[in-house]
């Protein structure tokens, strides 16, 4: 860690400012690591005043004041804008003394041992606890993580905690794509870090109820932001046309039903041409040892960035002979041939998962794209369409989906 900026939004803590400054710089200084603290202050109380004074004595003390309401999101915006170009990461905290800035630590360290892209201060962990806070704010964040885990099924244990530590990439790259404002923005960045594949890690911290001051917390403006965001999730899932999903669904049930043959914990398996990582990420999600591979990742997908080593052409795999137990490619032999590389990587007696249209439904396909009911595809690559049934490999299961359009086939290879 070359240089962490600590970025707190404050909105009328005049008795907090003070000590949380004092308590920031002492553990700061006991580490020994550059930083600067960035306050954005709000509102029309004395944290402004306190924190100026302050700023005579201290290096690096960086305040940002307005006395109108800018609103929580807007507060960090402007404070991750003014950190310093030198900054490597960036730390966050409730500017009321809910976060032990004694705790820094630990947030440093963790990332530290475990290479994290984002570490959170968690309530919720067996080490951390919650002292003193009022039974329904216990329930409501309780329920809220709960609530967050079902729909998102994002497995961090505290995803409303404002004390996170992050690398300087993951906020210039998620918050820009952040729509909400209000304390849903703490999650929504968790959401998005996740889909763009950034590692996640919690410690444990003591959470301490806040003495001074008053709450800026809004139940029903948080609820609206959360329903607004869960509105944008379905949506954007709907966003994919539906036939393209049910086919989808499909195959890949008929894979994992397939795949209960191998023990899941000793094989490796290769998707190829995984574009958006729809169906490689399912997988991965049920326990498999999968890695997908593309030449091109998709405009809405930003694995490429964080896994360069699997662009890679399918006709010229970077694997060695016999390096997997199944192989899956769907929809993606039609645009080019590398079926003998398939071959080549995978194990005798593997399993070869194989998904193209069929010869001559073109046109069912584009009126179906004229409907919007399936993706767009592109039919200039569509060069090598092939009945799967011809393939060089021993056939096991051939079925035709959705009114003949699509073909799939289990083969192996003998
Ligand atoms: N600058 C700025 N800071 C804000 C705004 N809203 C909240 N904050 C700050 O954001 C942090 C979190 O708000 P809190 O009131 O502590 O919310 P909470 O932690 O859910 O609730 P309690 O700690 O139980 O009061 C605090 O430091 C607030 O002062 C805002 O509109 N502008
Ligand atoms: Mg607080």
């Amino acid at each position: 860690m070359n240089f962490l900026s600590i970025v707190i939004a404050i909105y009328n803590e005049e008795g907090n400012v003070r000590e949380l400054t004092e308590r920031i710089y002492n553990s700061m200084n006991l580490l020994k690591i550059p930083f600067e603290l960035i306050c954005v202050i709000d509102g029309t109380d004395k944290s402004f005043e306190i924190l100026k004074e302050m700023q005579k004595s201290r290096k690096n003390l960086i305040l940002d004041h307005s006395p109108k309401l800018r609103g929580f999101k807007n507060a960090f915006v402007k404070g991750f804008g003014l950190a310093n170009k030198k900054a490597t990461h960036i730390l966050t905290m409730d500017g009321d003394l809910n976060h032990q800035p004694e705790e820094i630590n630990n947030l440093i360290n963790s990332m530290q041992s475990t290479n994290a892209d984002i570490v959170i201060g968690s309530r919720y962990l067996k080490q951390g606890r919650v002292e003193r806070l009022a039974l329904w704010k216990k329930a409501v964040s309780i329920f809220a993580n709960f609530v967050i885990r079902l729909i998102w099924n994002l497995k961090v244990k505290d995803k409303t905690s404002g004390y996170r530590l992050y690398k300087k990439e993951v906020i210039d790259k998620v918050v820009p794509l952040c729509k909400s404002n209000n304390f849903a923005f703490l999650f929504e960045i968790l959401v998005l870090s996740r889909s763009l594949r950034y590692k996640i890690k919690e410690v444990p911290i003591i959470f301490k109820a806040r003495e001074r001051g008053e709450s800026k917390f809004e139940l029903w403006k948080t609820a609206k932001g959360y329903m607004a965001l869960m509105f944008r999730h379905f949506f954007s899932r709907k966003k994919k046309p539906i036939v393209t999903r049910y086919v989808a669904d499909k195959r890949l049930s008929l894979i994992l039903k397939n795949l209960k043959r191998f023990d899941k914990n000793k094989i490796k398996i290769l998707d190829v041409g995984c574009g958006d990582r729809y169906i490689t990420d399912k997988i991965k999600r049920r326990g498999y040892d999968i890695i997908g591979i593309d030449k091109f990742a998709s405009k809405d997908c930003k694995w490429i960035t964080k896994d360069p080593d699997y662009v890679m052409d399918a006709r010229k795999l970077k694997f060695k002979d016999n390096s997997f137990d199944a192989v899956i490619a769907l929809e993606i032999i039609e645009h080019c041939n590398c079926i003998s590389e398939i071959k080549r990587v995978l194990k005798p007696n593997g399993l070869f998962f194989c998904s193209t249209p069929t010869p001559f439904t073109d046109w069912i396909r584009r009126m179906l794209i004229a409907l919007k009911l399936l993706e767009n595809q592109d039919f200039e690559g569509h060069s090598n369409i092939i009945d799967l049934r011809n393939v060089p490999m021993k056939l096991l299961k051939y079925k035709k989906m959705f009114f003949g359009t699509s073909q799939f086939g289990i083969f192996t290879k003998r």
